[in-house]
């Protein structure tokens, strides 16, 4: 049976699951699945106890979470890799794996997408423009101030594309989506880096596949 993403499309732990099966060229089924409210489909209820999403259905198992879909996808789909072999390497890029989802996902999509984008077209409310300030004027800078100490070849980890990028590359569509950019005479490492995985074709397709979602669905 095929593979299945449960979730919303404009998630960046759906994006990190959707960029990981794009990376590794697999054919995918995407479920729309939007964690609030009570009308999910029967099978993502009983199979994502924490009613988060992406759920995953892969080879007959269901598997909630974003990372737990990356390390299964990891080991049963090895070519090509995501992570070094190199166990150092590979501790470091699930190091920014992490950051990605305690700092970047709640600055870049709790106080600025959501408040910015989600608030107006899709919660029907307000945006809370402090939340928005914040994240822009001190959030945002602290994640830049961080990855520029960070970057010391093209890539996070290594010298080549891997699980480091694809989260936090991808955390920064999100910031894209906002129009937000990072100021390259300030962060000039972090803003060329930016600028370099988001011209990934993986990248390009993914952002633009959103941009169509968000035209149909929340109205730009
Ligand atoms: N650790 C999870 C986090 C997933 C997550 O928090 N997803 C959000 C949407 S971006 C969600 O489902 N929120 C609903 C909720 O927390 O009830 C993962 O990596 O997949």
């Amino acid at each position: 049976m095929s593979i299945k993403i449960y979730g919303a499309m404009l998630s960046p732990y759906v994006r990190k699951a959707r960029l990981a099966l794009g990376f590794k060229g697999l054919e995918y089924e995407t479920i729309p699945v939007i964690p609030l409210g009570d009308d999910q489909p029967e099978e993502f209820k009983a199979n994502s106890p924490l009613g988060k999403i992406p759920l995953a259905y892969i080879d007959d198992i269901w598997l909630p979470d974003s990372s737990v879909i990356l390390a299964y996808l990891e080991r049963t789909r090895p070519d090509p890799a995501l992570l070094s072999d190199d166990p150092k390497l590979a501790a470091r890029a699930l190091w920014f794996g992490e950051y990605m989802a305690s700092k970047m996902v709640p600055v870049v999509g709790g106080h600025l997408f959501a408040e910015l984008i989600l608030a107006p077209n899709l919660f029907n409310r307000e945006s809370n423009w402090e939340e928005i300030e914040l994240a822009k004027n001190v959030e945002i800078p602290e994640i830049f101030d961080y990855l520029e100490t960070q970057l010391e070849s093209d890539f996070l980890v290594g010298d080549d594309f891997g699980h480091a990028d694809l989260c936090v590359g991808g955390a920064f569509l999100t910031m894209r989506h906002c129009e937000v950019a990072c100021d390259a005479s300030r962060w000039p490492k972090t803003a060329a880096y930016i600028k370099r995985v988001h011209a990934l074709p993986l990248f390009e397709q993914t952002f633009a596949e959103e941009m169509a979602f968000r035209s149909a669905m929340v109205g730009g």
